[in-house]
């Protein structure tokens, strides 16, 4: 139920938060500078639109649950992904995958992929305003049934993946040129096992070559920035994963591309957030999968968790945010897609909106004079500030639902649109 007088609300919020020195107009602005990259694949639990219609992800990933309504064309997913944007408020762009495109029925193999498979995409990236962000595709398909790709011990493997991935930064390049916008490009591999290999070195040594030949096309940094991504374990790759953190790590800082950080990807008590400041001093920048882990599932949908707002207050104490691309990547089929997507992002931008309200001058004061407990005071406060009414006031600015109106707008579609499908 909307308050009657909102406008008093965010005045008197932003009054408290004048007192601690903090700018909450300033806050939205901040907000408005900080696109968060909507991830493609929430809408069809990472199907895509492959002839051969791949239905199981695979590749260690795995979605469940059967909720109907699913996104089955481009054309329904793009109808969703515009819903969403209904839903959230502030910048967007938009992720998408390689096995995304617009194949009009045709069999592509990902050998075969080219900028013009993606024309309607990025016609659609121009009319709304929206820029695009690219991974090439190396699940889901019948040569990586055994889970190895990149780092795979058969040549022709290993050749057929690495001209896929040459393929994908090339469309990405396109993108960048098309949209006056650098493309994020972003490289995740399945490749591992169940039980350790012996020769783990000998798929990190082939992995290294791979992305090597990959990287030896110099493309301009305007049209694409390059990110790679590792991970801790997966479905079926347990006990080995070759593109782990250590290795990606490494490879990111000495040939001089963007690390990508999933938060599901790390141990759980191992904090993301304190990772931002450890790392940027050796990357270029970095690449946000913004996500949740839970237990063995590295992809629930986003919420508003302790980590992620911590992560999101190191992103802005970090005062970088010109060298970090925020991105989500989480899935889950067991509850409206579209419903899912938005909660994900509106969490996400709440935890920004909650970083940049905080009262960094106190609390930097607090540390230089070496007081403990007026620090951790501060900060306990700081977490029921009345930062909801800010964010109200962000969402009406926005157009878009503000809490409590959001749960009908998302049955309202459900009921005119999702239902409808088969
Ligand atoms: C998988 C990685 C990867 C994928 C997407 C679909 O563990 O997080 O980013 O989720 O590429
Ligand atoms: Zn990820």
């Amino acid at each position: 139920m909307p308050l009657s007088n909102p406008r008093e609300a965010w005045e008197s919020a932003c009054e408290r938060y004048a007192v601690l020195g903090v700018d909450a107009e300033g806050s939205l602005a901040n907000l408005d500078a900080m696109p968060i990259s909507i991830h493609c694949w929430q809408g069809d639990d990472v199907g895509g639109f492959e002839s051969a219609g791949a239905e199981l992800s695979g590749g260690g990933i795995q979605v469940t649950g059967n909720q109907p309504g699913k996104a089955r064309t481009p054309d329904e997913l793009r109808a969703d992904i515009e819903e969403v944007a209904t839903l959230c408020p502030g910048p967007k762009r938009l992720s998408l995958h390689a096995c995304y495109g617009d194949f009009g029925g045709k069999k592509v193999d990902r050998d075969a992929l080219e900028p013009a498979h993606f024309g309607g995409w990025m016609d659609w990236s121009r009319a709304r305003k929206t820029p695009l962000d690219f991974n090439a595709t190396l699940f889901s398909h019948p040569l990586a049934a055994d889970g190895y790709t990149l780092s795979h011990r058969d040549p022709k493997v290993r050749a057929f993946w690495v001209e896929h991935v040459e393929r994908a930064r090339r469309v990405a390049a396109a993108m960048g040129r098309a949209q006056g916008s650098p493309c994020v490009h972003n490289i995740w591999i399945p490749d591992g096992a169940k039980d350790s290999p012996v020769d783990r070195a000998g798929f990190r040594a082939r992995l290294l070559e791979s992305l090597d030949a990959i990287f030896a096309e110099r493309l301009p940094a305007f049209e694409i920035v390059d990110a790679v991504e590792g991970k801790l374990f997966g479905i079926g790759s347990e006990s080995f994963v070759v593109g782990s953190n250590d290795f990606y790590l490494g490879y990111a800082a000495t040939r001089r591309v963007f690390l990508t950080i999933d938060m599901g990807h790390f141990h759980p008590t191992e904090s993301v957030a304190d990772k931002i400041c450890a790392v940027l001093p050796f990357v270029p920048g970095l690449l946000l999968h913004v996500s949740r882990g839970v237990r063995w599932d590295s992809d629930h949908v986003v919420t508003l968790t302790d980590e992620l707002s911590e992560l999101c207050r190191e992103l802005v104490r970090s005062g970088q945010l010109g060298r970090i691309h925020f991105g989500l990547d989480y899935f889950d089929g067991s509850i409206n897609r579209v419903g899912a997507w938005a909660i994900g992002y509106r969490s996400a931008r709440k935890a920004l909106l909650a970083a940049f309200l905080e009262p960094r001058a106190a609390l930097l004061a607090a540390d230089e004079a070496g007081d403990g407990f007026a620090r951790l005071a501060l900060l306990e406060e700081t977490k029921v500030l009345p930062w909801s009414a800010v964010w109200d006031e962000y969402c009406r600015r926005a157009g878009v639902p503000i809490d409590g109106e959001f749960i009908a707008a998302v049955k309202a579609y459900e009921r005119t649109v999702l239902a409808k499908r088969g």
